[in-house]
């Protein structure tokens, strides 16, 4: 499958995966590369030399185009973006931020810089910045959210920009993808079903948690501190909220998370920790290898698309 996606990342299909604090590390990024996709590093809260460790790992494990997401409120952005230089990595994608003060530096150095956006305000000013493309995450997402769904938020950032748009959020299969597509989107970001791919090192009670999954047990904690977090519903989330109710400061909540997160995806903690996901988790059944989920999904939305052209005639 190409589209102007494929040709700026120089990968098989136009799929990329979410650069997920503790799950994207380099087996997972490896593995989705080694797939045709382009598999991350996800930097989040990591120093910066443990960031080029993991990169060093990648390059070992595949010679396929990969990224490092550059999480903007992690206090080691500076030289985390330092290192993504160094390393001749050769794409970024950032998060919970405006990525521009480090934006002149990555383009002379050649590197393929793509922002994660939740507004078209901010698509729009990354695009004046001279990103190559952005991600317009909507609010179905895990993790650090915005306000606007997928579905809503896409198109309108597609008529907005004239770099390629990537879809995120809610897309965990083939439908996704395909629906995602007719939305204008030249590509998707997928997290949630990555997840619980063999290849990531995630611990299997949270593996098990996603796979469980129903449709309802998603929630939003951190709505009255304005840095909302979707998780699935847990010991964990109610006495967060319960918290957020008492008036807890935003450090103080922060901090629960953030400590939380590690517990869930380390240790296996699916009581006490946080255990970050989108709302496509009910739609996560099974766990595979990336090649698997990536051929399942690309293939399968090709064959929508064909479809639906039949059908309309
Ligand atoms: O970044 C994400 N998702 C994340 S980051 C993360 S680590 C974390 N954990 C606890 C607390 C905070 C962070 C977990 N999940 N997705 C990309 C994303 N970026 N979603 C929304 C945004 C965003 C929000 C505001 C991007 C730009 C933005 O601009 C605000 C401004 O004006 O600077």
């Amino acid at each position: 499958m190409k589209t102007g996606l494929t040709e700026l990342l120089k990968t098989e299909y136009p799929l990329i995966q979410g650069g997920m604090a503790w799950v994207a590390e380099y087996h997972l990024a490896a593995a989705v590369s080694e797939a045709g996709g382009l598999g991350l590093i996800g930097a989040a809260s990591a120093p910066a030399k443990i960031v080029r460790e993991q990169i060093r790992e990648v390059k070992k494990r595949t010679n396929k185009p990969f990224g490092v997401n550059v999480m903007l409120l992690n206090p080691n952005a500076a030289e985390v973006a330092q290192v993504v230089i160094e390393e001749e990595v050769p794409v970024v994608t950032t998060g919970a931020g405006s990525p521009a003060k480090f934006m002149e530096a990555w383009k002379q150095a050649g590197v393929t810089v793509i922002p994660v956006v939740a507004s078209v305000a901010m698509a729009k000013m990354m695009e004046r910045a001279g990103a190559d493309a952005v991600v317009a995450e909507g609010m179905e997402s895990g993790g650090h959210i915005g306000a606007a769904t997928t579905m809503t938020l896409v198109p309108q950032v597609v008529d907005a920009v004239g770099i390629p748009v990537i879809a995120a959020g809610g897309i965990a299969d083939a439908r996704g993808m395909a629906a995602a597509l007719m939305l204008g989107a030249a590509g998707v970001q997928m997290g949630t079903r990555f997840l619980v791919a063999k290849e990531a090192i995630v611990h299997q009670n949270y593996k098990d948690r996603v796979i469980r999954a129903r449709d309802i047990d998603s929630e939003v904690t951190g709505m009255s501190t304005g840095h909302p977090i979707r998780v699935l519903r847990n010991q964990m989330s109610r006495e967060y909220r319960r918290l957020e109710k008492e008036g807890a400061s935003f450090e103080e909540l922060e901090q629960m998370t953030l400590g939380s997160l590690r517990k869930a995806v380390i240790d296996g903690d699916v009581t006490g920790g946080s255990l970050m996901a989108g709302q496509c988790a009910g739609l996560v059944k099974k766990e595979q290898t990336c090649r698997e989920i990536i051929e399942e999904v690309v293939t399968g939305a090709e064959a929508l698309c064909r479809d639906a052209v039949q059908r309309i005639r």
